[in-house]
């Protein structure tokens, strides 16, 4: 099997910060060592690579748990596949995805989970595993749950959004948590008031209010809030945990927070769109604003400092991206004179790493704790450490090479994902992805990228490492 040794990096982890040197033998991590131990040395001779990585980071790879390739929506499909999607992931220094297989009305889970594995089989950049979208809790489903915790998906979204596509009303919501209280699965909630949002989608349109704007105010905050609320009332009765994804509410924030004060254990993600877009984009003049819809919704700026302190809190425990990206042209373009036809859905994969950086360059966290949210954590969360989320011997080596100070301006003219638009255009930040090893192979160096669609391995996963 090829060695590869990576020399004189500051060795960055959610617990520590080392000078150290690290040895990758075949896919995983052999050892680490002290530079003034000499024992890179010895490594080194016969090692196939040698890697530098002096006033280098050397951190985790990261694990990006909420991604939607070629998911169907809104009859358009996202425009990454998991080919595109994945190499992106891998540009940007995600070295692991899991993404969302969808059970639709009418369909047994068997039979979305194997669309979702034929979509993916031989396609993929980075190692990927699922969660499963229950869109139709019934007595079957409830029973495939159990089967598919046994098979390593361990973990299960079901949307309070989204009547008559994905929606699950409170009763289905309930049987379905009472089943992973008793498989050990994780209940993962897209927690909005969809039934009271469409009635103000309607009255929004029938007073002629069509312009993307508008998204952001049908979709209130307080009806995000309160579906934070009855979610976590619902796990309680249930006996389960919970997981609100892509939460953007300052309201929603604190109803987990709540919960977690009273020692339930409600956790929640957010994604960096929440954290530096706001509503001022969803305004943005003409159909420009198409470009920043997404549900959740962006929120007025305000909200950006609560969410970083819960980050800081650990009652947001997780940054995940919820990539899920529709060309402006064509795509967007579906809801010109209609919000509501707007695909919901942003790109994210590929800039995830690096905008967390920058809170780390702009002192919203430090250093670990960037590691933590964006690599170990959701390692944890979705029983994947110590392979995935870290850098110890005997974990996969998905190791990135980070170098903290080269600047970077993002771009749709640059990136890698398979979209037309950044939400970022023009934006500078400090801090860039150098190499990137995926189970010990480096496939992006230098600015090339050196790796294979089917490269990447489905991951089999067991249940959350916070609950056992
Ligand atoms: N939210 C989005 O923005 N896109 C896809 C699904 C979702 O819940
Ligand atoms: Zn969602
Ligand atoms: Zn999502």
């Amino acid at each position: 099997m090829s060695r590869t040794v990576i020399r004189n990096g500051l060795v960055v982890t959610a617990t520590d910060e080392v000078l150290a040197d690290v040895l990758v033998d075949g896919e995983q991590v052999a050892a680490l060592a002290t530079p003034e131990s000499g024992q890179a040395d010895t490594w080194a001779d016969g090692a196939e690579r040698v890697i530098d990585a002096t006033d280098r980071y050397v951190i985790p790879g990261g694990v990006d748990a909420h991604t939607h390739m070629e998911l169907p929506f809104g009859g358009t499909f996202a425009s990454d596949t998991f080919e595109t999607g994945t190499r992106a992931a891998a540009w940007g220094g995600t070295t692991t995805i899991i993404d969302f297989a969808v059970q639709t009305v009418g369909q047994s889970i068997r039979e979305g989970l194997d669309a979702w594995f034929a979509k993916a089989e031989g396609n993929c950049a980075i190692d990927y595993g699922f969660h499963m979208i229950v869109g139709d809790v019934t007595d079957q489903s409830l029973k495939e749950m159990d089967m598919l915790v046994g098979e390593g998906i361990t973990s299960f979204k079901l949307f309070m959004a989204y009547p008559g596509v994905f929606y699950s009303d409170d009763g289905q919501i309930l049987r379905a948590m009472q089943a992973a209280a008793g498989n050990g699965g994780l209940i993962m909630m897209h927690a909005e008031n969809g039934i009271a949002i469409d009635v103000l989608i309607a009255q929004a349109l029938a007073r002629g209010q069509t312009d993307p704007k508008y998204h952001g105010v049908v979709r209130h905050a307080l009806l995000e809030a309160e579906a934070t609320h009855r979610a976590i009332q619902l796990a309680r009765v249930a006996g389960a945990p919970v997981y609100i994804v892509h939460l953007s509410a300052l309201e929603a924030l604190a109803e987990v927070t709540a919960a977690r004060d009273s020692g339930f254990n409600a956790f929640a993600e957010t994604c960096p769109q929440y954290l530096y877009l706001s509503t001022d984009d969803l305004g943005r003049p003409g159909f420009e604003g198409a470009k920043y819809v997404c549900s959740t919704p962006l929120r007025p700026a305000e909200h950006q400092a609560e969410l970083w302190k819960g980050l800081r809190t650990n009652d947001l425990s997780v940054v995940s991206t919820d990539h899920c990206p529709f060309c402006f042209k064509e795509q967007k373009e579906l809801g010109l004179g209609d919000f509501s036809k707007i695909p919901n859905g942003l790109p994210g994969v590929e800039t995830r790493m690096d905008l967390l950086h920058q809170a780390v360059v702009d002192g919203h966290i430090g250093r670990n704790r960037w590691i933590e949210i964006a690599c170990t954590t959701p390692a944890k969360m979705f029983g994947l450490y110590p392979r995935k989320g870290t850098i110890t011997p005997g974990g996969d080596a998905d190791i990135v090479v980070y170098d903290p100070n080269a600047g970077q301006v993002l771009s749709a003219d640059t990136h890698h994902m398979n979209v037309d638009y950044s939400c970022y255009e023009g934006r500078s930040i400090t801090g860039r992805v150098a190499t990137v090893l995926s189970r010990g192979k480096v496939v992006v160096d230098g600015g090339e990228y050196l790796g294979r669609k089917g490269d990447g391995r489905y991951l089999t996963r067991g249940t959350c490492q916070y609950l056992r």
